[in-house]
């Protein structure tokens, strides 16, 4: 089956390849010149819902989305569903600069990154699984691999930072993951 996957994030892309691999479904890029609607929701699942329905009946083929973030407990859950455009920064650098900032002087360094990922069909049927991983919060970044917040956060069990894991690493602990791994066991794979 073809899979358009809804997102304008390389990084998201990476990992959802990765972790679809054994479906042997062809999942295709959004093509150039569609664009990612703008995220107007204030839950995970409305902009989950919104990307991937929006992209599902443009395009008539079922579309893959993830809404995704990060909720620090110091602030009390932000930046949650507004975890992309937290701050106002400009690069993914800038924004855990940003965090680091206003996470100075707090000891409690306690973070959960939550995934909501849907598969919406052209005809409206949808389908949403969402998975959660808890961790803590370094003082400084560490790795270069991942993307956004990955080289800040440490899941628990765990002494490296996502930053410091590869795509094959990270996907049975992160969020993402753990939604992928509802989706793919839905779709009879119960690896
Ligand atoms: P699309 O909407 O096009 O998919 P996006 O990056 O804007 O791309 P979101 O609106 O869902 O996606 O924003 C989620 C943000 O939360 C993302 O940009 C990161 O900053 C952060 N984030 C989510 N999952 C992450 C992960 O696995 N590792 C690090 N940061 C993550």
């Amino acid at each position: 089956k073809r899979v358009v996957v809804a997102t304008s994030n390389p990084g998201k892309v990476r990992e959802m390849a990765e972790a679809l691999a054994g479906l042997g479904w062809e999942l295709m890029p959004l093509p150039a010149g569609i664009a990612m609607p703008e995220e107007t929701g204030t839950t995970y699942e409305e902009n989950a819902s919104l990307k991937a329905c929006t992209i599902a009946t443009r395009l008539g083929l079922p579309a893959l989305a993830d809404d995704s973030g990060i909720e620090v407990d110091a602030l009390d859950g932000q930046p949650g569903v507004y975890s992309a455009r937290f701050g106002d920064c400009a690069s993914d650098t800038e924004r855990n600069t940003y965090l680091l900032d206003r996470l100075r002087g707090k000891s409690d360094r306690r973070a959960h990154f939550r995934s909501v990922v849907i598969l919406a069909y052209p005809d409206g049927d949808m389908e949403c699984y969402e998975g959660v991983v808890s961790g803590t919060l370094l003082e400084g970044p560490r790795g270069t691999q991942g993307f956004g917040y990955d080289p800040l956060f440490v899941p628990d069990g765990e002494t490296r930072s996502f930053g410091e894991m590869s795509v094959e690493e990270k996907r049975p602990l992160s969020h993402r993951g753990l939604a992928l791994k509802k989706l793919l066991a839905a779709h009879g794979h119960l690896k």
